[in-house]
């Protein structure tokens, strides 16, 4: 579809909407945004825009004559495919295409896309750092912050684009056909949008569904679903392991990760060339070996952009191992929202610990997003009490108090068995009882490594 001249409707004024809406203006559509919240004020959802001319908003119900007039609607992420507005569009024919796909079909040069259920952000920044190592051009986009819309329109022939794909972008791609593409690994999650594993595991794998034969995805061997799905793929499959030697693909053997390939063994890089701990981040350097590798960029810049990279401390960073046990320390998780992300990056019954500097917020969200997950809540500072009244509203009761962090991980400890996490995301600031969270997060370490003697 030729998108100048036509009237395009941008579902959804957050980031990827008005990104959209951005990159339609500047190829000579007409853009009409449409967003459900009906607190939104018009004016500053045109504010946001670059270009603001003839742009209509229109907030709460979507008019027929509006879907009856329109060549096109873009769709964001945040939208479920089944929302009833998105259905009547549907019915009357009207084309849907998700921010992603409209970014790819303006967009130029290569593409490397990555999904799965945890580590995608970690993976794909990496990723860009070692594209952006070797190639001059390299943007990193999608899930992790940055809308593709929002680079595409800029990119050229030479141009390496690195995009961190999620299940809810990829329900709507057409015919976005990545270069390279990845499945880190697949748990439920997003099941209130996707309904089942089923479903939720096969627009994970539409990441490949146009890519030609000989153009690699990268899978983990270790994940029983993407085992189960692979031979479905029509793709050239490069597996990585974290825990066997394999034939041809990636894998770790004691410290060494090595890339197999035609009968060729060789390191690429160790587990002690990185800032990156845990099993789930060797694994994560193994797919952006696979990825960069088959993205043409040489094994020395490969090996010396992993020893460079950071990674992000003090969100959901991966502190030790104790009898089985993963530590992870989530101070940043100052708010609601960034611990609600914490607790689903979970893939283990989890101790958690929270509580902190009382922000007179609400912890109904939150507290939702604790059951079946948190096998046991610690809680601390100003806050523990209110935390402890909304969890129980919500039927929750696996609580403990305590008085300090130190006391906080130690009870954890012994809440603990091999096979759990124990994981401090507060949900709240620290300035009840620390300078910052950083300060919050390095006791936590400290005190987690004293465990261990
Ligand atoms: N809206 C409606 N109707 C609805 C639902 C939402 O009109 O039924 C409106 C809201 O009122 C709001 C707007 O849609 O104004 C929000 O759109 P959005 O939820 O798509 O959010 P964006 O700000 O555009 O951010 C999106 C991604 N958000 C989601 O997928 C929920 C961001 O991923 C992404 O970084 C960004 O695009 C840039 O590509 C966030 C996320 O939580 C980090 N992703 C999930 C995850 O990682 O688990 C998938």
């Amino acid at each position: 579809m030729k998108l100048k001249d036509k009237k395009v409707l941008v579902a959804g004024s957050g980031k990827s909407g008005i990104s959209a809406a951005d990159l339609l203006k500047k190829i000579g559509a007409g853009v009409i945004i449409y967003d459900g919240n009906v607190n939104l004020d018009k004016e500053e959802v045109l504010a946001k825009l670059q270009n603001r001319e003839s742009v209509e908003v229109i907030l709460g119900e979507l008019p027929m004559e509006v879907i009856n007039n329109i060549d096109l609607m873009v769709l964001s992420p945040g939208i479920a495919i089944d929302a009833p507005f998105v259905n009547t569009v549907r019915e009357a024919e009207v084309p849907i295409w998700g921010e992603v796909e409209l970014a790819y079909v303006v967009g130029r040069g290569k593409l490397a896309a990555i999904t799965g259920t945890n580590g995608k952000t970690t993976t794909t920044a990496l990723v860009g750092e070692i594209l952006a190592a070797y190639y001059e051009d390299v943007d990193v986009v999608g899930n992790i912050g940055t809308p593709y819309t929002q680079t595409a329109f800029d990119s050229k022939d030479n141009t390496v684009t690195v995009a961190e794909i999620s299940s809810f972008q990829l329900e709507t791609i057409h015919t976005f056909k990545p270069d390279v593409s990845a499945i880190l690994n697949i748990t439920p999650d997003h099941l209130n949008r996707h309904y089942t594993m089923e479903c939720y595991t096969n627009v994970k794998m539409d990441i490949t569904k146009n890519q030609s034969e000989e153009a690699p995805v990268i899978l983990n061997y270790e994940d029983e679903i993407l085992r189960k799905y692979a031979p479905k793929l029509h793709n050239k499959i490069i597996w990585f392991s974290s825990k066997q030697e394999l034939d041809e693909g990636i894998y770790l053997e004691g410290k060494n990760i090595i890339y197999a390939q035609g009968g060729n063994k060789r390191i690429i890089t160790t587990t002690e060339d990185t800032t990156l701990v845990g099993i789930h981040n060797t694994e994560n350097i193994m797919a952006a070996i696979g990825i960069a590798m088959n993205m043409g960029v040489p094994a020395d810049i490969i090996k010396d952009a992993i020893r460079k990279f950071k990674a992000v401390e003090h969100r959901i960073e991966y502190v030790d191992t104790i009898d089985d046990v993963i530590y992870y320390n989530d101070s940043k998780g100052t708010n609601t929202d960034a611990s609600i992300k914490a607790i689903q990056a979970m893939s283990r019954p989890t101790v958690l610990i929270a509580g902190g500097y009382d922000k007179k917020v609400s912890f109904d969200d939150w507290a939702k997003e604790l059951d079946g997950k948190i096998k046991c809540l610690v809680l601390l500072g100003e806050t523990s009490e209110q935390i402890a009244d909304t969890v129980k509203k919500y039927g929750y009761d696996g609580i403990i108090f305590t008085k300090s962090l130190e006391e906080a991980v130690q009870v954890s400890y012994e809440k603990s068995e091999p096979g759990d996490a124990v994981l401090l995301s507060p949900a709240c600031a620290s300035w009840d009882m620390f300078d910052c969270y950083e300060q919050r997060g390095d006791m936590f370490k400290e005190l987690v490594k004293k465990l261990k003697k």
